[in-house]
């Protein structure tokens, strides 16, 4: 197997940039060097055309203020991407060639020395086309035409019989549901619209001297240890026995002819040879492994990710025979089947991967409530506990392999167990999925269609096909992959728009067609061990209600505490069985603002700030809900953290009530995890790396051991949920303190608590309390002492939560001092002084970084050690090298020499803080 990458330095040229009818973007024309774009510009690939175009200082950069309106000519021009490769003699002396493209973007015509090799018009089919006759040795050429997706979306929308309606935001291109693009390309209520195009993730010749793999797909069936008998898992919670596996592995081989080779796999110390015969084309390869006991994999905080390698080749002969290898039943580590005893010859072609030995799928039995929908792994129902993944940035080139690690290791961090990788977005790429299974993040995956309605045409249909049987082939062996859904939000949208309204069945049929007639039956027929869900939210396959706000079956979109400006109790008016959606925006950080916003627009409201804020309510809401909790805000910096201290008490409200709900609730996945470019969303880390409040208050709410305390029908209640698979021994002190600090109040409650379960611990009706809601508030210690597991007896887990009984502008905070003090390097200690201390936040204004925790509770006089964390830029913060992720927290410690750093907590909205003085 000869392999030449194509990626590196090629060159962009506009094919065509022809004067449009949608809007008067002409106008940025002017002053574009359209002579240095017909002659040619340097493009790095894999790349797009925006970030050439940025690159090469032809426009402004995309993300600084509204520059976005500028550059929209670029979805509305044909480009052109070429370069000279030169092909050796060991890869042109190759029986086979093949030209491979993980990701082009979108519509395309490629050529290889001025022959068409290949056409694309869905960025979600990999490309493999053969090329042995178009590749001669040397120097050759491969040119990439890319066609304007905006001009093809209008031109198909012109050529429908009936309008596809979609929804629209405030800067998008029109008619996305009609292109096979990541959909929030187009712009949506958190992206700018950017219609770029271009080559992502690989591109290379491939030689081969024989067949090639074009797949492999294993399927696992646990069984009684050394018995054909199913697994039964229930017994493993009282034995701790593990099974046996019996693994299909299915191959997929494609060859120019029939011929005999051998197929070989290699599996956690096992080896299969066998010699098979392949038809032309492809054959299907299916071969069992038996592996007696090997490690599990398991979500985080639940177990290990064990993965094994597993190794699949195409062979040759040599001809030579070899010694007839060992079949004794005991030792089946290497099984030769039938090779006729000759030795395997050349690798013609290599596939490794990881796989994880584990049963993941999702129950969605009937119970006394309606429909459960829980993920069940190696028997466990687990709570799902996670967020929404939109794609790493709105401008592919930055893609990077770093990009997802960052954000992924942010998610464990908060204890996420799960991600849903939003359908509005991509397919992400092998480094997310590689990731998520070492780091134990379960993956809901949607298919790629969002906020619209889609054709049935016949054409549309086949492209999707060939799209969602590649996607599946890809991605279905990870251990991480939990579920397949048809789409986002695609079900609800039916009643969304007025052609749609006044003829439902129409488009109901569409959906169908697309949803069932084509995703549904291709997930189930490649990929039948995991759950297909036909679209989120929903009550599952078969059900065609609106699952909007149904909190019995299946899973919910919760909306109504943003969308519907309700009060964050709202939350606590439904108990949904899976809530894969609900978000309440925030300001990103004064830095992160700093990276679009001139100085003389850092401020709120201010344009540039407006522009980048794309719910069209959003300021509103942000606004309203501040005075409502926290009153009108002045300071800019003030209402930036105000901001992001309502959005984490939106999300804290929700997640506590609904974890304690557990099992009725059994999944939490927040709307959204990260941000595409730098702007005012309902993210929890911004797109600078920097973490909001929400982040941190993630990982004290998805925390395995989690007191959930809240008011509730005039009640406050205390739970104690445990994600813990160990039973625990729960002593309990809830205590009434005033703004000073001083106890009014104090109860001591113990209990135990069943693994996986919460439990209510302690209530106590509203109108009990020993003081008014402004003068005092509620605080719960627990001391839990983990029983039954060996590895763990005697540990014992602490946790602190505090309640405040009023809305923030209503309680009479007694204003402590808080003192941040630097111990050594980036070793720091914070204390509150005089009086307790809510949602504090020490904050790097520089941005050169940040603590490792913030809007934490302070009792009176506690200490509390932070560590400084230095975000991994290059000096001088722009949108294009902001490179999230932290380096090791030695370096960053200037920041606070520069007096850079603002403390706060609530009470400081009311009362300012005395500055923080790190020598006191
Ligand atoms: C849901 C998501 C996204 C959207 C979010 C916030 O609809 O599916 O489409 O960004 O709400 O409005």
């Amino acid at each position: 197997m000869e392999s030449l990458s194509l990626a590196g330095s090629w060159v962009l040229k506009a094919k065509a940039i022809q004067e449009s009818p949608f809007t008067d973007t002409e106008s940025h024309l002017d002053g574009v060097d359209l002579e240095r774009l017909a002659k040619g510009i340097p493009a790095t690939i894999p790349g797009d055309i925006v970030s050439a175009l940025f690159a090469a200082g032809l426009i402004p950069d995309p993300y600084e203020g509204t520059n976005e309106l500028k550059i929209q000519w670029v979805g509305k021009a044909d480009w052109v991407l070429e370069r000279e490769f030169t092909v050796t003699t060991p890869l042109f002396n190759c029986k086979r060639l093949f030209l491979c493209i993980d990701v082009l973007d979108t519509v395309a015509d490629v050529y290889v020395n001025g022959r068409l090799a290949g056409t694309g018009d869905d960025m979600f089919i990999p490309r493999r086309w053969d090329v042995q006759d178009f590749v001669r040795q040397g120097k050759n050429r491969i040119a990439v035409v890319i066609f304007s997706p905006v001009k093809l979306a209008a031109k198909r929308a012109a050529n429908l019989s009936y309008p596809i309606p979609e929804s629209v935001y405030p800067v998008s291109s029109p008619h996305r549901n009609l292109v096979r693009k990541a959909q929030c390309m187009s712009g949506w209520d958190w992206g700018p619209c950017i219609m770029t195009g271009g080559i992502y993730d690989n591109i290379a010749i491939i030689g081969t001297d024989g067949p090639r793999i074009e797949s492999v797909q294993t399927r696992f069936k646990a069984l009684q240890p050394d018995t054909d008998t199913d697994f039964d898992w229930e017994s493993t919670k009282r034995t701790g026995q593990t099974p046996d596996f019996d693994i299909s592995v299915a191959v997929e081989v494609d060859s120019k002819e029939q011929e005999d080779v051998i197929l070989e796999i290699l599996l956690a110390g096992v080896t299969v040879r066998k010699e098979v015969h392949v038809q032309e084309g492809i054959s299907l390869l299916v071969e069992h492994i038996r592996i007696k006991q090997p490690l599990l994999w398991w979500p985080v905080d639940q177990g290990e990710q064990v993965l094994y390698k597993l190794t699949v080749r195409v062979r040759g002969f040599t001809g030579h025979s070899t010694p007839k290898l060992s079949t004794d039943s005991d030792n089946p580590t290497t099984r030769d089947v039938d090779t006729g005893g000759t030795a395997p010859g050349e690798v013609f072609y290599e596939v490794e991967k990881n796989i994880g030995f584990r049963e993941l799928r999702v129950s969605t039995q009937n119970d006394e409530v309606g429909r459960e929908m829980t993920f069940v792994i190696n028997g466990r129902k687990v709570f799902a506990k996670g967020a929404n993944w939109i794609p790493v940035d709105a401008l592919p080139s930055r893609w990077t392999k770093t990009r997802p690690g960052a954000l992924l290791q942010a998610a464990v961090a908060a204890h996420m167990n799960c991600l849903r990788v939003w359908g509005g977005g991509r397919y992400e790429s092998d480094t997310f999925y590689n990731l998520c299974d070492e780091y134990g993040i379960m993956v809901w995956q949607d298919c790629a269609f969002s906020c619209a309605l889609y054709p049935s045409d016949a054409r549309f249909l086949a492209t999707v096909e060939e799209e969602i049987r590649s996607q599946v082939k890809r991605l279905s062996d990870h251990p991480s992959l939990a579920l397949w859904c048809g789409n986002n939000e695609a079900l609800g949208a039916i009643t969304w728009y007025e052609e749609s309204r006044a003829e439902p069945e129409r488009y109901k049929k569409d959906y169908e067609l697309l949803t069932y007639g084509v995703l549904g039956r291709v997930i189930q027929e490649l990929d039948p061990d995991h759950c297909w869900w036909p679209s989120s939210p929903s009550a599952g396959p078969g059900d065609f209600s609106d699952n909007w706000h149904a909190d019995s079956s299946g899973d919910m979109h919760f909306w109504s505490v943003w969308h519907e400006a309700k009060p964050f109790s709202e939350y606590l008016t439904v108990k949904p069985r899976f809530c894969s959606e609900f978000g309440f925006q925030s300001y990103p950080s004064a830095p992160t603002i700093a990276l679009f916003a001139d100085p003389s627009e850092r401020f709120i409201g201010s344009p540039t700030l407006k522009f980048h804020e794309r719910d069209p309510k959003g300021e509103i809401l942000i606004g309203q809900t501040m005075e409502r909790y926290f009153g009108k805000q002045k300071g800019y910096i003030e209402t930036i953290y105000a901001s992001q201290v309502q959005q984490a008490m939106a999300i804290k409200t929700a997640v506590e009530f609904w974890r304690s709900c557990k099992p009725r609730c059994m999944g939490t996945l927040y709307w959204q995890l990260n941000d595409v470019w730098p702007a005012v969303s309902w993210s929890s880390i911004e797109y600078s790396g920097l973490w909001k409040l929400l982040h941190y208050e993630a990982r004290r709410f998805f925390d395995p051991l989690l007191p959930a305390l809240f008011l509730q029908d005039e009640s406050i209640k205390l739970f104690l949920v445990s994600d813990l698979d160990a039973e625990l021994d729960v002593t309990c002190t809830v205590r009434f303190c005033a703004f000073d600090g001083t106890t009014l109040a104090q109860t001591n409650v113990s209990d135990r608590v069943a693994s996986q379960a919460s439990v209510q611990l302690w209530s106590l009706p509203a109108n009990q309390v020993p003081a008014s809601p402004q003068d005092c508030y509620v605080e719960a210690s627990i001391r839990a002492h983990i029983k039954d597991k060996d590895v763990h007896a005697n540990t014992v887990l602490e946790r602190t939560s505090a309640l405040l009984l009023a809305e923030p502008k209503y309680c009479r905070f007694k204003p402590a001092r808080l003192v941040l003090q630097r111990q050594e390097r980036a070793c720091y200690v914070i204390r509150a002084l005089g009086a307790p201390a809510f949602f504090v936040q020490a904050c790097d204004l520089s941005g050169q970084g940040q603590f490792d925790d913030a809007g934490f509770y302070l009792r009176p006089g506690q200490t509390k050690e932070l560590r400084f964390q230095t975000l991994t830029q290059a000096s001088g913060a722009t949108t294009a090298n902001a490179m999230p992720g932290f380096a090791s927290q030695e370096q960053g410690t200037e920041a606070h020499q520069t007096g850079s750093i603002a403390l706060f907590d609530l009470a400081s909205l009311y009362t300012p803080l005395a500055p923080s003085d790190p020598s006191a």
